[in-house]
């Protein structure tokens, strides 16, 4: 350690010495992909809150008694559904918000961080969530059961991958675009998911209280859409100025 730091100072050093100019511009043999530049200061924000109104679906709660007993147990009354989640205000939960036109021409930085779903009470978790074109997808398993991670693309490759109790995550990527794709369980019938894949990071799931932000985008014309799993997608047309920040409300109005 006292040596790296030595040798660390040293270059340090030499560096100073050379002075002037930017030595560090003539070590980029390779250029990096030409990302595309959002200026901090003319960034622009959309948020608002997701919405909805006219006759409530009927909701259940899963029943989980018959495939797998451990499932049950993990749960001290019956299971919430998460197929329709909405407050006393109206705001809808479990929406998939996201930026579906107006950045065709842009391209951005991969992300290497992981987006991770779990399985915990025989449920995943999220129920909801997205993910980015290339960024690495991790499942993992908190339960005492094996589950059967099974996406179901249409875009995309389609893998199913048992996962018993204490087995090491599961690690996949998305390749291409893609809105939305449903994940199940082999083995659970009840257990079911939706995951978005997009080309951006304009992306954003509601949570209790309805609401959402995407910021940092470039002025420009978008179409923000919000998806829900059982019902028609809800969208609607920005136009985003210069550091604006502008509120919309979406609502879903099943007929
Ligand atoms: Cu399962």
């Amino acid at each position: 350690m006292r040596r790296r730091k030595f040798v660390l100072a040293g270059s340090g050093a030499i560096l100073a010495a050379c002075g002037g100019g930017s030595p560090t511009e003539s070590k980029k043999p390779d250029a990096p992909r030409a990302y595309t530049k959002i200026d901090p200061a003319t960034a622009a924000t959309i948020n608002g809150k997701v919405l909805f109104s006219g006759k409530k679906p009927t909701t259940r709660p899963i029943d989980m008694s018959g495939e797998d007993s451990e499932c049950k147990r993990m749960h001290s009354g019956a299971a919430v559904a998460e197929d329709f989640v909405q407050n006393a205000d109206g705001a809808l939960a479990n929406v998939f918000v996201y930026i579906s036109a107006g950045l065709e021409n842009a391209t951005f930085e991969p992300v290497t961080t992981p987006a991770q779903m779990d399985q915990k009470g025989c449920m995943f978790k999220p129920h909801v969530m997205g993910v980015r074109v290339g960024q690495p997808f991790i499942v993992t398993n908190s339960d005492p059961v094996t589950h059967n991670v099974h996406p179901m693309p249409e875009k995309n490759r389609e893998w199913n991958q048992g996962q018993p109790a204490g087995a090491p995550k599961i690690e996949r990527v998305f390749t291409e675009p893609e809105i939305m794709i449903p994940v199940k369980c082999n083995v659970h019938s009840w257990m079911k998911a939706y995951v978005g894949v997009v080309p951006h990071p304009f992306f954003t799931v509601t949570g209790g209280t309805g609401t959402f932000e995407l910021k940092g985008l470039p002025p420009g014309e978008y179409t923000i859409r919000a998806w829900h799993e059982r019902f028609p997608a809800v969208e609607q047309k920005v136009t985003l100025s210069a550091s604006a920040s502008q509120t919309i409300d979406l609502t879903f109005k099943p007929a």
